[in-house]
């Protein structure tokens, strides 16, 4: 049965209001970095709830939102998590990952240690949900991949304009996760996201970010004069 329609409208904002809004955020965004560096100063509870409901109010396939995020702040399930990542990292380092991406890494200086798994105060590990109970039936969910991306992107920018630091970790595979937290084989980790503050030495790559330009186009492509991108 169709659900009843509810009114539906945004606030009224002056085109000017719009754009000092949109630099504002911009800024902002443009400032979040992926840290792995953190100090294990706690994130408040209160704080963090609203972070992970913010990422739960992402829209979702038919509504189901197949997701789960399991927070993660015991110290010795951390070491564990720790353990098992770094021995999947030190395989993937050192025989899986092919040269060219070894290459496309290098500027980050990434390796298979992973000591932010530790120090970080929370790892959040989100969960892509393809079944789950619906009406007292098991149900495939729609697009979980697509809707946990959602998530996950609106539980990033919460942290951030909360002033809590991200990492997006894909430790891969990451099946040792759903073993390690007691999630049921329907349950795919989807991302690893340690978060917290900032160590006080804390730095990051001064890499750049690749421009919008490069990144949209309008309308169709003049596939004769475009310049392939
Ligand atoms: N998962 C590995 C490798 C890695 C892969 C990508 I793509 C990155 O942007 C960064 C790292 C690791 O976490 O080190």
């Amino acid at each position: 049965m169709p659900a009843r329609m509810i009114p539906y409208s945004l606030p009224a904002q002056e085109i000017e209001g719009q754009v000092q809004r949109g630099k504002q955020l911009l800024d902002a965004m443009n400032g979040r970095r992926s840290c792995r560096f953190f100090s294990d100063r706690p994130i408040d509870r209160r704080v963090l709830e609203l972070a992970l409901a913010i990422g739960h109010s992402a829209p979702s396939g038919a509504n189901r939102k197949p997701w789960r995020f399991v927070v993660v702040d015991d110290p010795a399930l951390k070491c564990e998590i720790r353990e098992a990542a770094e021995k999947e990292e030190r395989e993937s380092y050192d025989h899986r990952m092919p040269q060219a991406w070894l290459d496309a890494l290098e500027p980050l200086g990434t390796n298979w240690e992973k000591p932010f798994l530790e120090i970080a105060p929370c790892l959040v590990v989100l969960f892509r949900i393809d079944f789950e109970e619906f009406d007292g039936r098991k149900e495939r969910t729609y697009y979980p991949a697509e809707s946990a991306g959602i998530a996950a992107g609106f539980f990033l920018m919460a942290c951030h304009h909360l002033g809590i630091a991200t990492l997006t970790h894909t430790p891969s595979p990451m099946t040792f996760l759903r073993d390690l937290l007691g999630r049921p084989s329907h349950e795919k980790p989807f991302l690893l996201i340690p978060i917290g503050y900032p160590a006080v030495d804390c730095v990051v790559p001064d890499v750049s970010k690749k421009p919008l330009s490069r990144a949209m186009q309008w309308n169709r492509r003049d596939a004769s004069t475009a310049p392939v991108d």
